[in-house]
């Protein structure tokens, strides 16, 4: 356990953890960079909410005065929703954000990490990083996947979106020894889609299942996450060629504004959403609660095994 003086864990968590009540993690770089306020703060709350009602107790992560903050209260959920300047945190710039004691919203991959570290097993998203289109010339591969590779927490997300390579995000998933499991269907999902034209190299279709994966995964000692890709709800689907249409643009627009590194993705989401207005904010709200159910049942599933 690392030192305390790092860790900030909510007490309604804390209690859980030391009752072994289920707690699902969740992230803050969507309340942040990946939505508008107020929507940001009321999907975190709803999702929150979402957990709950399935029987988990839900641990937004989140970095604030040289601590990482494990459950949230509302005020640090507006707090993180409406401050502008709030840095977006993967694992290479926690060090400087926590020493310097800067508000961060965390990325998947800092949020795993702080998951790990409070003992939570599950974290609850939308979509991942993974490996950019073109990342043959740029190396540009999210430490999402990085951190996949090597911390015990699993990921519940609608799949990847398109502003990535999928193929090359589910090889080197491969590579990196993370099971990637389709909840529910054959097929691979891409966050706005169902669809993705990737087969899923796994599918599982109860939590029980998933759970029972889980526990053997980390009893072999094969460390790192699974991926399990949670499509979203077909009356929330978006067509591909549209969302196709919108990404290629954001892609050209973020080459002539020379947006590199860490903004890219911020950038890319940020256009379409702005592009498709409320229907993509309405099927990322729809995806990332039914993450959260998934997240909650397979988190109470694993309790059970116990
Ligand atoms: N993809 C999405 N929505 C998101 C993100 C990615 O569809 O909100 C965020 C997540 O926090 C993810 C991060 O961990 O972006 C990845 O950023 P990067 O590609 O810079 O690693
Ligand atoms: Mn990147």
């Amino acid at each position: 356990m690392i030192n305390a003086k790092y860790l900030q864990i909510h007490p309604e968590v804390q209690h859980a953890l030391d009752h072994n009540i289920p707690v699902v993690a969740l992230e803050s770089t969507i309340i942040s960079h990946g939505m508008p306020w107020p929507q940001n703060a009321i999907t975190a709350k709803a999702v929150e909410d979402v957990v709950r009602q399935y029987g988990a107790i839900p641990a937004t992560i989140a970095i604030k005065d040289g601590r990482c903050l494990v459950g949230l209260s509302q005020e640090d959920i507006e707090f993180f929703g409406q401050t502008k300047g709030v840095w977006k945190v993967s694992l290479r710039d926690m060090p400087f954000v926590m020493a310097n004691k800067l508000p961060g919203a965390t990325t998947v991959a800092a949020t795993m990490r702080i998951a790990a570290l409070a003992g939570i097993k599950i974290f609850a998203t939308g979509g991942t990083g993974g490996v950019h289109r073109g990342a043959e010339m740029t190396m540009d591969v999210s430490a999402d996947l990085t951190e996949m590779g090597q911390t015990n927490v699993a990921v519940v997300a609608a799949g990847v979106k398109s502003i990535l390579d999928i193929g090359l995000t589910l090889e080197y998933l491969e590579t990196l020894g993370v099971p990637v499991v389709t909840y529910g269907q054959d097929e691979f999902p891409s966050f706005y889609s169902s669809k993705s034209g990737f087969k899923s190299p796994l599918r599982m279709d109860t939590p029980e299942g998933m759970a029972q994966l889980l526990a053997t995964k980390w009893e072999l000692g094969l460390n790192g996450s699974v991926l399990i890709a949670n499509p979203i709800p077909a009356a929330y689907e978006m067509a591909s060629a549209l969302i196709e249409t919108h990404i290629q643009q954001a892609l050209d627009d973020a080459a002539q504004q020379n947006i590199k590194g860490k903004e890219v993705t911020p950038f890319i989401l940020q256009h379409i959403a702005s592009h498709t207005q409320g229907e993509s904010l309405e099927a990322n709200i729809a995806l990332i609660k039914n993450n959260a159910r998934v997240a909650a049942e397979i988190a109470v599933a694993m309790h059970k095994l116990k």
